[in-house]
């Protein structure tokens, strides 16, 4: 460890750990942060030269490398000139911005990610200001210069206006900018400039991120800013070394976020080198950690000295705006198909969820059976309740809703910055779709290229349901991105989903001779030999009302009594409703059925008399 107490300008009695340096990666969604990540650790010899690498390397859970984004944020680093480079690859979609938020307080300085031809995306707006809020210096690099739409000098214009828009100060408006072509491991000095590997960018990394800084003889303090499990060691707390030293099986006390503090001793300590965890005798300040020796220890502790505690301040992370109701599965078929299915399983799993995903709240719902689960979008709920299904949960979810507030005796609801971009010619079915869905638009900006980018403020609510229509609209060509935009006043009722459902009207097993007659009817999600429960969601009708239909029925006048034995005849596919389309899908009055083999829509009242008595109140 080389220390040096040289006078740093503003901060006379800090000493700077000149061989370390803490970044973190941020950026919209797919603006190649982990491609880019991937080339940091081949170009700094991570990787034998023959060895097999996947790509994206860090997007390492099963979840992640199905959907090719990044939902949780990561820790490598890297080694360039004798100093060690920690990076967060950290998630850009909306949704996981919680994930963003936390691993910022583990950084000195941020590569600020923007797609060449893309520019600034709402999400680039959110890590930039998060960033800007902690005073942490941002190197640009515009990325993806290879596109063939790619437009870097008018990006470059769109980020300073960006930086301006948000308040940076002259210093943070004095960035360095790079140009690259992550997936080919390609830096530039300029747009069109010579190709350089990467050296420039770990350059720009060691001269614009400050080293990190702290109080000589100061007592241990460290900050948890994520949790990591090891089969080995158990619980593992991630963080940041703050002030002082952690050596391994030292005494050490944690302070939680209520100011309580306990003990323990550290039993391992490791530190991020590549893609490995290393053990390591000591950590000293700047050092990002994995600490093992802690039963219970959560996001926001600050692990310090015991004779001399002294607490961080704690970690601020903005509140979910959509919650959801999460039960046990109670359909006829409950406990066929999964392992885990009880009230006291659903409620372990989510409280241990709570601990890593601080976006994420659970609280009690009014049934014992059920928990309000709110996060920050349908996305984050979709990802928790596929990881669940995997583990062999089965549950019971209902429709997303957001979250309101109460200001001044006046409802509240959430709205969404909202960005389309799509060809001239959708403008005006998309702007029409929009309105009725209460959008205002903000702005819009033609790039001459044939494509618009629109801007719209709408309620969060608007915009459930809406990704499909809107996909649909624009024959696949649109780009559909959206952030959170405050609270506002609410708007009114907001026409959801205008068909009813197909609703099985008994249980049994769906025959192709049914299905043949109900096929006008509307869509079916069904196929023959699918076992239906009667309040299970079939199809979609083509008109406005539910309808009780019977997809069981058989061909009179033939002995043959398989359900699959007149499969012959001309059958449409069955519309498969993904988790997510399923999720948007659903009235206030459906659910959907979660098991690790099957997706069932259903009424939330199953039997049919008892829906019509409901329906006859109001
Ligand atoms: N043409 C081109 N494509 C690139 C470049 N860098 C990354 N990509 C592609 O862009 C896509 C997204 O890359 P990722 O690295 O997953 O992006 P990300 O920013 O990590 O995405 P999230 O973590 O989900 O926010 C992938 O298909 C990459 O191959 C580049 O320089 N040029
Ligand atoms: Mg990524």
């Amino acid at each position: 460890m080389t220390i040096s107490t040289e006078a740093a300008p503003n901060a006379p009695a800090t000493a700077v750990r000149e061989d370390v340096r803490n970044v973190a990666i941020i950026a919209h969604v797919d603006h190649g942060k982990t491609t880019l990540v991937d080339a940091m650790l081949w170009q700094s010899g991570v990787f034998r030269e023959n060895q097999e690498v996947v790509e994206r390397v860090m997007d390492s859970n099963d979840l992640e490398r199905e959907k090719g984004i990044t939902i949780l944020a990561k820790n490598t680093s890297v080694r360039y000139g004798g100093v060690k480079i920690n990076i967060v690859d950290t998630p850009g979609h909306a949704d996981f911005g919680g994930e963003v938020e936390r691993t910022l307080k583990m950084v000195d300085g941020v590569l600020l990610l923007v797609d060449a031809s893309e520019g600034p995306l709402p999400q680039t707006r959110f890590v930039l200001k998060k960033a800007l809020e902690l005073a942490l210096p941002p190197i640009v690099v515009i990325n993806k210069i290879d596109r063939s739409d790619a437009r870097p000098q008018e990006v470059l214009n769109e980020i300073y206006d960006l930086f301006i828009d948000l308040d940076a100060t002259e210093d943070q408006l004095d960035f360095p900018v790079l140009y690259t072509i992550a997936r080919d491991g390609v830096c530039r000095l300029t747009p069109d400039g010579e190709d350089h590997k990467l050296q420039p960018l770990f350059d720009a990394i060691l001269r614009a991120v400050p080293a990190p800084r702290y109080e000589p003889d100061h007592p241990l303090q460290a900050l948890v800013l994520n949790l990591d499990y090891s089969e080995f060691v158990g619980r593992l707390a991630v963080g940041r070394i703050v002030n002082g030293t952690v050596r391994a099986k030292d005494d050490v006390a944690r302070i939680t976020v209520d100011g309580e503090s306990d003990r323990a001793r550290v039993t391992y300590l490791y530190a991020f080198e590549g893609l490995e965890r290393t053990e390591v005798p000591e950590a000293g300040p700047g050092d990002i950690v994995a600490i093992a020796g802690f039963d219970d220890v959560h996001i926001g502790d600050t692990i310090t000295d015991p004779n001399d505690p002294r607490p961080l301040p704690r970690v601020h992370i903005d509140e979910p705006t959509v919650s959801m109701l999460f039960s046990i599965n109670t359909s006829p078929f409950a406990g066929q198909e999964g392992q885990w299915l009880t009230a006291r399983n659903l409620k372990d799993r989510l409280e241990r969820e709570v601990l890593t995903n601080v976006a994420l709240k659970v609280e009690p719902a009014e049934s014992r059976d059920a928990f309000k689960v709110s996060g920050r979008g349908e996305l984050q709920m979709a990802v928790l309740i596929e990881t669940m299904r995997r583990e062999g949960f089965e549950l019971t979810v209902s429709k997303p809703e957001v979250i309101t507030r109460e200001v001044d005796g006046q409802r509240y609801e959430p709205f969404e910055q909202l960005v389309v971009d799509c060809p001239e010619e959708y403008v005006g079915v998309v702007t029409q779709a929009l309105a009725s869905r209460k959008g205002r638009m903000t702005n819009m900006a033609n790039h001459g290229t044939g494509r618009v980018r629109l801007e719209f403020r709408i309620p969060s609510r608007g915009l459930i349901g809406f990704r499909n229509q809107f996909l649909t609209d624009t024959r696949g060509t649109g780009l559909l991105n959206h952030l959170f935009d405050g609270y506002g006043p609410w708007e009114g009722e907001i026409p959801h989903r205008t068909n009813g459902a197909l609703v099985a009207d008994r249980t049994g097993v769906a025959t192709g001779y049914a299905i043949e007659h109900l096929q006008d009817r509307g869509d079916l999600f069904i196929e023959p030999g699918d076992r239906v429960y009667e309040g299970m969601v079939v199809g979609e009708n083509s008109r406005e009302q539910d309808i009780d239909v019977n997809v069981t029925r058989e061909k009179k006048l033939t002995n043959i009594r398989s359900s699959t034995s007149d499969i012959a005849v001309q059958l449409l596919p069955a519309r498969k409703l993904s988790l997510e389309q399923a999720l948007e899908w659903m009235r206030d009055d459906e659910a959907l059925e979660v098991t690790p083999k099957s997706l069932r829509l259903r009424k939330r009242t199953l039997s049919q008399t008892d829906r019509a008595r409901e329906a006859r109140k109001g």
